[in-house]
């Protein structure tokens, strides 16, 4: 090999790894919830490649509502699951699906989708 094509196979390594992370990887975002009217924990999740955002901090003892909204219609996504509430979706594209619990004791929790490709984690605080 020429130094020229190994420069370029070194770039195209280090490009797909860099897609890679982007896109399965890297955190979504981050948000804080609030309870508002009824003292519902409400947060509005996207799901598209991911869910938007992808960190969710919420307050143990008071009901949470998560409105899922899948735009996509890549079936890995169409089911979400919440294993440690017992607690999975089916979410039609484009419609806003609605899944309520009370998280109770406070910890790390991951929602993924049923393949466990895509990845969300709800901090309970
Ligand atoms: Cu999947």
């Amino acid at each position: 090999m020429t130094t020229i094509q190994i420069i370029v196979t070194i770039t195209g390594i280090a490009l797909s790894i860099f897609i890679a992370w982007f896109f399965w990887l890297a955190p979504k975002g981050q948000t804080r919830v609030t309870a508002g009217i009824g003292g519902v924990q409400e947060v509005a999740i996207t799901v598209k490649g991911g869910y938007t955002p992808d960190i969710i901090v919420v307050k143990a003892g008071q009901p949470l509502r998560m409105r899922f909204t899948r735009q996509e219609s890549a079936s890995c996504s169409e089911t979400v699951l919440i294993p440690d509430f017992h607690q999975s979706a089916n979410l039609p594209e484009g419609e806003e699906v609605l899944v309520e619990f009370t998280p109770g004791k406070p910890g790390e929790y991951g929602f993924q989708c049923k393949m466990g490709m895509l990845r969300g984690k709800l901090i309970v605080e």
